[in-house]
């Protein structure tokens, strides 16, 4: 038999209640009964003959004790057997048979928890009902088996099923049992549900025995609590991708960690550090959760405009658990800037003139893609005016920037470059012309040379020209300028 509690304890090799009456029949055998025959129960050999020793309560012993933790527990029963009818009432010489209390297996009252998240299945998509389908509680029977061979651990959901042999039929399959569960006040909280689970351990080898029962927690952690739509993330075009291109749709800087307040909304950002927040080009990279293939948070060229980024949101608190949701995702939007064009456009074009005897001179923002909304400003930052154009008299930067008039729409500034022109001056008296006719090697050559040094000619840059009024003769130049 197996080491019982009734004894006191299920680890001192004795058993209380042994009905050693029970034995009777097998002692005498199918022929004789105890009509013709006394049979008694002796603790020594000699007892036995001498019927002394007796066991007075043989139908509910105590085993005696005396006995090492761990060992197989042994007392030897003399049986007497005597005849009662006969004369002489003879007396069997006495046999014997021995009571083996066995060891039960040890259980330890300190299995860890058993942590499993609260993953949508077929039939139950809520992940954060703390009912959690498919639980494999053989998980636990190398912590509780601690290194025993052919043993087994049997699972119960009750103490009662533990007491009864009802064993939770399929371990490797379970879901926790709603009566047995306790679950959080409040469900907005990631606290788990528990259930706790009853188990024992059962010896395969000869004698068979079972342990007592024990329990661990089993704790059903919800996934985190994400939103299921948040905003795109939006920017204006920029020159930072790698085709340098602000009109493509691509940006080269966007920073998806700025998301993730959005994404972590339903918690206190004392809580932002419980998370692990990574964003993935596909859906099926998210799952994964390999870090290899996850997009740098801080610095990311999209691959088009309105290119869908997936969101692994991990709640890391509990490890080595990490509940994980990755229903979450949203497009990058990149918007348009502006678009239009402006003449002497500064590191672009040539400049524009404003001719001094000819003011104003009226700048433009020209081929507007849509109606935008106009600032004009000079270099000291003034604003001079709000207009498609604006009129200029003296020369300076003039920069304009166009304000797209959508909600949160983007804006493109360009600046133009305005030199000032006038009349030149030049007076007759800078002027030196010389005959080189007599030179040697010089044929038919006059020099005209103009002082501009000693000439102010006036603001800009000039070109000269030499007008032909005489169709006689055909002219060749040389031109030199210092
Ligand atoms: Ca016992
Ligand atoms: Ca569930
Ligand atoms: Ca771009």
């Amino acid at each position: 038999m197996c080491d019982d509690e009734f004894s006191g304890t299920t680890t001192d090799g004795q058993n209380s209640g042994i009905d050693l009456r029970s034995r009777v029949d097998q002692i005498l055998g199918s022929t004789q009964t105890e009509t013709d025959y006394i049979v008694s129960f002796h603790t020594s050999a000699a007892g036995a003959k001498m019927n002394t020793d007796i066991i007075i309560n043989d139908t509910d012993f105590t085993n005696e004790a005396g006995f090492i933790a761990g060992n197989i527990s042994e007392q030897t029963i003399y049986v007497r057997v005597q005849d009662r009818n006969g004369p002489l009432k003879c007396v069997k010489n006495p046999v014997s048979f021995k009571i083996i209390v066995n060891p039960i297996p040890a259980v330890s009252n300190t299995i860890s928890p058993f942590a499993v998240c609260d993953i949508a299945t077929s039939s139950d998509s809520d992940t954060r009902n703390r009912i959690a389908q498919n639980i494999d509680l053989t998980s636990k029977d190398s912590e509780i088996l601690a290194g025993k061979t052919n043993h087994r651990v049997a699972y119960y959901a009750t103490q009662q099923d533990a007491q009864d042999g009802n064993e939770i039929a399929n371990p490797t399959d379970f879901q926790n049992i709603t009566s047995e569960t306790n679950f959080p006040a409040d469900f907005n909280t990631d606290n788990p549900g528990v259930e706790t689970i009853f188990f024992k351990v059962f010896d395969l080898g000869g004698n068979q025995c079972e342990s007592i029962f024990a329990t661990f927690q089993l704790l059903i952690y919800p996934e985190p609590n994400i939103p299921i739509n948040i905003s795109d993330y939006s920017d204006c075009d920029n020159t930072s991708d790698s085709f340098a291109n602000d009109a493509n749709g691509i940006n080269g800087d966007i920073t998806l960690k700025n998301k993730i307040p959005e994404i972590l909304a339903n918690y206190q950002p004392a809580e932002f550090a419980d998370f692990s927040v990574t964003f993935y080009t596909s859906l099926t990279d998210a799952e994964s959760g390999n870090t290899a293939l996850a997009i740098d948070e801080n610095i990311f060229e999209n691959d088009a405009n309105n290119q869908t980024i997936y969101v692994r949101v991990e709640n890391t608190k509990n490890t080595p658990i990490a509940c994980v949701n990755t229903k979450l995702s949203f497009n990058i939007n990149i918007k348009s800037l502006p678009s239009f064009t402006v003449m002497g456009e500064e590191n672009i074009d040539a400049p524009q003139i404003v001719c001094l005897n000819d003011t104003p001179l009226t700048l433009e923002a020209e081929n507007p893609a849509a109606t935008y909304d106009y600032i004009w400003t000079n270099e000291a930052g003034t604003t001079l005016g709000n207009n498609a154009t604006l009129q200029v008299t003296t020369a300076g930067k003039y920069t304009v920037i166009a304000n797209d008039q959508s909600p949160d729409g983007c804006s493109r500034e360009r600046t133009i470059v305005v030199n000032e022109s006038n009349i030149a001056t030049l007076l007759e008296s800078f002027i030196t012309i010389i005959d080189e006719s007599n030179n040697l090697s010089s044929n038919d050559n006059i020099s005209i040379s103009i002082d501009t040094l000693s000439n102010d000619l006036g603001p800009g840059d000039y070109q000269f020209a030499l007008k032909n009024d005489d169709n006689r003769r055909s002219f060749s130049f040389n031109w030199f300028s210092r």
